[in-house]
């Protein structure tokens, strides 16, 4: 592996469009807020982008620099959401380890389950450093 990344995570790289939205923060539930974000996996860290098309916040030069959120997945784990949770389908729940809660989700069966296994090997890959 690269020696400027954590073991075997350099080839866990993916990027694409998917819904989430923060959930909780510091054991506090926090009002959800779904939005469509350019999402992208990269030496272990998933940031999620504001959809740049969006019209409301910052402009959109400084959405595709500026990430939404910034996910270490070190530490972190993800499964596939319970059913009270969302009444979306195909919902994963991402919690990392300093105790952000997210939602993640794709109508697309396919879509939001290959996001699921790069995430859950990174994550079996950081716990191995
Ligand atoms: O888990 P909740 O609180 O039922 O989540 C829904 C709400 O956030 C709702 O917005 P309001 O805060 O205006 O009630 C959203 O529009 C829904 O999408 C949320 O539920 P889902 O089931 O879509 O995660």
């Amino acid at each position: 592996s690269s020696p400027e990344m954590p073991h075997n995570v350099s080839n866990l790289e993916k990027a694409g469009i998917l819904n989430k939205t923060k959930v909780s923060e510091n054991g506090k539930k926090i009002r959800k807020n779904w939005s469509n974000s350019w999402t992208v996996l990269h030496g272990g860290i998933l940031t999620f982008h504001k959809d740049p098309k969006s019209p409301a916040g910052a402009s959109s030069k400084t959405n595709q620099i500026v990430p939404e959120f910034i996910v270490e997945l070190k530490g972190a784990t993800i499964n596939w959401a319970s059913k009270d949770k969302s009444s979306k389908k195909n919902v994963l729940e991402l919690k990392s380890r300093n105790g952000v809660e997210y939602l993640v989700q794709y109508d697309t069966e396919s879509i939001i389950t290959d996001w699921y296994k790069i995430i859950s090997d990174t994550i079996h890959q950081l716990d191995l450093d």
